[in-house]
């Protein structure tokens, strides 16, 4: 039977299998064929394969030298489906993006240095360049550290994930509806896109708190047919055409803050409730935010400094630099953890 090199890492509050490009099919549909059969997909628990049975544990990184001279290498993300055999390249993920570094070095793409590296990532789903930076004391990969983001227990070293020229990179414009602040469905909601196609809206305005459970939202089937016919509609408004089966756009939630943060979140994945909120999904969703007349600016509670995003599972800080109204720069802190290299044997 014939395997394949994979290294399985937790990439932020997500985890996915890792491959360099040339260690997996050139052609697509090949591809895309036998990365369902490696995850265990379609099938709720994945019980065949290295996926999690979620959508946050049923991902991809695909990793090659770059191409360009402005970055080290090239990251393809895929979403794979858990029941559904989907795989979509539609959107980027901030949080495998967290392990692109460190496995760029430990596959021999990107030399260390001596006690940090810096290693600039072109995100090929949406063009943009990101700027991963770790340490690699005595010219090796360490990730252990002190680090503990919400999500994940314990603590391991910090990975810093800087990201510029992510405003309107999946649908062309930061308010790709060209307003701050549009109504759909009689709900009124924002649409933005600084990294991840987002709709934000109030909590309030789909008869919930905003400070439920995930699990309890999970359950919630009524509220899933709710979102479902709100992104499918502000979607259409956004560009993006028909998002029926597509991951997005996500939808975040939101309600006045209550456990010493900016703003409090409940963020679908694009109908299932995330367990945190996502890494250019929370960059996106605050981007919008800081905007005068977003839906949500009234309630949001930032002094200077990173906003801090409260999350089912804790919070997550993302710091927004602007110049004039373009978005110059967004900056978060992750963490990444290598859990084992070798090889995987897909299901026949
Ligand atoms: O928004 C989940 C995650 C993500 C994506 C999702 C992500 C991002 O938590 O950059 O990281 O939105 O489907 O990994």
């Amino acid at each position: 039977m014939t395997g394949v090199r994979c290294m399985l890492m937790r990439g932020g509050t997500s985890k996915g299998a890792y491959f360099l490009a040339e260690d997996l099919p050139a052609d697509p549909a090949a591809r895309d064929d036998l990365l369902l059969r490696i995850m265990g997909t379609p099938d709720p628990r994945q019980i065949d394969g290295l996926g999690g049975a979620q959508p946050v544990t049923s991902k991809v990184a695909i990793v090659a030298k770059a191409t360009g001279a402005d970055h080290d290498v090239d990251y393809l993300f895929l979403q794979l489906g858990v029941e559904e055999p989907t795989v979509s390249d539609r959107q980027t993920c901030g949080n495998l993006l967290a392990g692109v570094g460190q496995f760029a070095v430990e596959r021999g793409l990107v030399p260390a240095g001596a006690e940090r590296t810096t290693v600039r990532v072109r995100l090929l789903n949406t063009g943009s360049i990101a700027v991963a930076s770790f340490a690699t004391p005595g010219g090796e990969v360490d990730y252990r550290g002190e680090t503990a983001i919400s999500g994940v227990p314990g603590t391991a070293a910090p990975v810093e994930l800087d990201f510029t020229g992510t405003e309107g990179s999946v649908c062309g414009s930061l308010l790709p509806t060209g307003h701050v602040r549009d109504e759909v469905g009689g709900i009124e909601v924002s649409c933005v896109d600084n990294g991840m196609p987002v709709v934000v809206a109030r909590a309030r305005d789909f008869g919930i708190t905003g400070y439920e459970p995930a699990e309890e939202l999970g359950a919630n089937g009524e509220l899933a047919g709710r979102i479902d016919a709100l992104r499918v509609e502000a979607g259409k408004l956004m560009g993006l055409g028909d998002v029926r089966g597509s991951s997005i756009p996500k939808t975040t939630l939101v309600a006045a803050p209550r456990d010493g943060g900016a703003i409090c979140t409940r963020t679908f994945i694009p109908v299932k409730p995330h367990p945190s909120i996502g890494v250019l999904g929370g960059v996106s969703v605050v981007t919008a935010l800081l905007l005068d007349g977003a839906v949500g600016h009234e309630l949001l509670e930032a002094g200077g400094g990173p906003v801090q995003i409260e999350h089912p599972s804790g919070k997550l800080a993302v710091a927004i630099e602007f110049e004039e109204s373009r978005v110059r720069r967004s900056t978060v802190i992750r963490t990444a953890r290598k859990l084992f290299d070798g090889t995987v044997f897909p299901r026949s």
